[in-house]
């Protein structure tokens, strides 16, 4: 960016994303008083629940959960239908926040902001937009607002609020030809709108995460005929999705302020009781029932909570994964298909766990086959189809469910420059630094919501993302009563910080994964623990410490 740029509206704030982070930010910050921008690539609001829109994609953290606490009236008013939302009914649920708190009029759509740099004279960012993916239809719908600023200028703010989201820069399965593919590819995060008819097509799905795990099942349904490429299985256990009966949902619309108090100070983000005991120190036959209850309810965290060390003691966590291997044999016909869908290389809940319905069961299927990539890497993408070691498969339709580079990826899309013009991919070049996972040093009156180092995806997301956004929104009110005109993590405050997040991330069985919370699913991408694995709790405590202690570990300046 060139440094005698000049601003063509200048912002008090600017938030970059409008998903659900961006937009309680949009409003905390506006009830301080501030002008703010948000700026959102796509054509709509949602974020995650705009882009992935792919057959059977649903939230695994249960709706009355995974909703903002921020608003008594909101949380009472809202209706869910099941207990866990599907995309359709999530993006409706965002897309009544933004009306009901009139939060459309500060956000500009299909602008995507590519660069931003700390003028250090100034004391604010100068910040580059360019139109983003969603800019030909917000053009077309006529979804434009009148501006001061169009897509392609530079705007000023005081404060920039990055809320691009931990999942949000989607990731290629890194393999020779998808150009030359003749047929259709769509990557799950970037699912087209009007949907995919797979009708007697034969279809590939590469991945088996939480969206192929999601998908493979309902497109398994349409398809003629459904190859699954598997890299590495995951452990999957039953949603067991149901509809919300109105009485359920009233019980708890009524106990929401107790519960939602039990969230914020839980480990995930979800109130659970936690254990007491040892998975080594009880009998087989009662950890089996313990873990069959898990298997029953259909939760995510119930199994890594069944007992004190499923996540920190290999031997106790085998015990929890053998029951879920077990499920697998006993569901899947084919004795080697099981054992091609048993994971045997990470821990369970080291890589991110995932709920399904029906999932195992399709490979019982006649046109469902499983493809071991293991035994047959992909050697490269044809024009009629996939070549593996064994041989070519043909294909309509590529599915690529193959992930994002998570936590840092959408944040390095963006050429971000602080002091003395230092980007910050050259200062995360070895991994992310940050202090509490909210500021990096040199980057002044920078905020990320749920950045690294901070718990995000290891936690209900939406938590998290009130906790930092309540945070950052007091810091701003803070600096502004006390005439601070920046705010800048110290680099000992951050040394110390990144450290901590390490040493209880290898306290943990987390690092054993070559997982995306460790950075291993993209080549090339420093081997780090991101997320901080202290738990919700713990950590809101620290950061509000460092708040009382008038934001200890940052230099405050006038
Ligand atoms: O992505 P993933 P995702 N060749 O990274 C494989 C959240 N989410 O989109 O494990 C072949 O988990 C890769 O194999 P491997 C949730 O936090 C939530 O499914 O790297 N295969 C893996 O199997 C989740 O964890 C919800 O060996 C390749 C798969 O693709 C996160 O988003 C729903 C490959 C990617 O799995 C990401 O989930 C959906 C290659 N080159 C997502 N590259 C819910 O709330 C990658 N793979 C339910």
């Amino acid at each position: 960016m060139a440094r005698d740029e000049t601003a063509a509206a200048h912002f008090d704030a600017v938030v970059v994303g409008a998903g659900l982070a961006g937009l309680y930010t949009l409003h905390r910050l506006r009830r301080l008083g501030l002008r703010v921008r948000v700026y959102e690539a796509a054509a709509g609001v949602g974020g995650t629940w705009y882009w992935n829109r792919y057959p059977g994609a649903r939230c695994d953290i249960e709706s009355m959960e995974y909703s903002y606490s921020f608003s008594p009236e909101l949380e009472q008013e809202w209706v869910w239908t099941e207990k866990y939302p599907s995309q359709p009914e999530l993006l409706r649920y965002i897309e009544h926040v933004a009306d009901r708190f009139d939060l459309r009029r500060d956000i500009r759509l299909g602008t995507r902001v590519a660069a931003a740099r700390f003028d250090e004279a100034a004391s604010r960012w100068m910040i580059r937009t360019e139109p983003g993916e969603g800019a030909a239809q917000v053009a077309g719908d006529g979804l434009g607002t009148d501006s001061e600023e169009d897509a392609g200028q530079t705007v000023s703010a005081q404060f920039l609020v990055m809320a691009t989201g931990c999942l949000s820069a989607v990731k290629g399965p890194e393999v020779e030809g998808l150009e030359r593919f003749e047929g259709d590819c769509h990557h799950t995060g970037r699912w087209p709108h009007e949907g995919v008819d797979f009708t007697g097509r034969r279809v590939a799905v590469i991945g088996t995460g939480s969206s192929g795990i999601q998908s493979i099942p309902i497109i398994a349904e349409q398809a003629a005929h459904l190859t699954v490429l598997q890299r590495t299985p995951n452990f999957s256990m039953p949603a067991r999705n149901v509809p919300l009966d109105p009485e359920t949902q009233r019980t708890r619309k009524a106990e929401y302020p107790e519960h939602r108090r039990l969230a914020r100070e839980s480990v995930f983000g979800i109130p659970v009781d936690f254990p007491v005991k040892s998975a080594l120190d009880v009998r087989p036959e009662e950890r089996e029932r313990r873990y069959q209850e898990s298997w029953e309810k259909g939760n995510l965290v119930d199994i890594l909570i069944s007992y004190t060390d499923i996540l920190f003691d290999r031997r106790a966590n085998d015990t929890a994964a053998e029951f879920i291997r077990g499920k697998i044999r006993e569901i899947v016909a084919d004795p080697d298909v099981a054992s091609a869908l048993s994971p045997t290389d990470h821990p369970v809940g080291t890589k991110r766990p995932c709920l399904d319905s029906g999932y195992y069961a399709t490979y019982n299927r006649d046109d469902v086959t499983l493809v071991d990539l293991r035994r047959s890497p992909i050697v490269e993408i044809t024009p009629k189809g996939i070549r593996t070691t064994e041989g070519e498969h043909e294909f309509d339709d590529i599915v690529l469910a193959t992930g994002f580079d998570a936590m840092t990826g959408a944040l390095l899309s963006i050429d971000i420059r602080g002091k003395s013009g230092r980007s910050l991919r050259e200062k995360w070049a070895e991994g992310p630094r940050t202090y509490l996972g909210i500021g990096t040093a040199g980057f002044p009156n920078l905020f990320i919501v749920t950045g690294p180092g901070s718990p995000s995806v290891l936690s209900n997301m939406v938590v998290s993302i009130e906790q930092h956004v309540e945070w950052i929104a007091d810091c701003v009110a803070f600096l502004r009563r006390r005439g601070f005109a920046s705010i800048d993590a110290t680099v000992e405050a951050e040394d110390a910080w990144v450290e901590h997040v390490k040493e209880v991330g290898d306290l943990t069985l987390y690092p054993t994964a070559d997982s995306w919370f460790m950075g291993a699913n993209v080549p090339g991408k420093p081997r780090v623990i991101l997320p901080y694995c202290g738990g919700v709790g713990v950590y809101r405590q620290k950061c509000d410490e460092v708040a009382a202690k008038d934001y200890e570990g940052f230099t405050l300046s006038s």
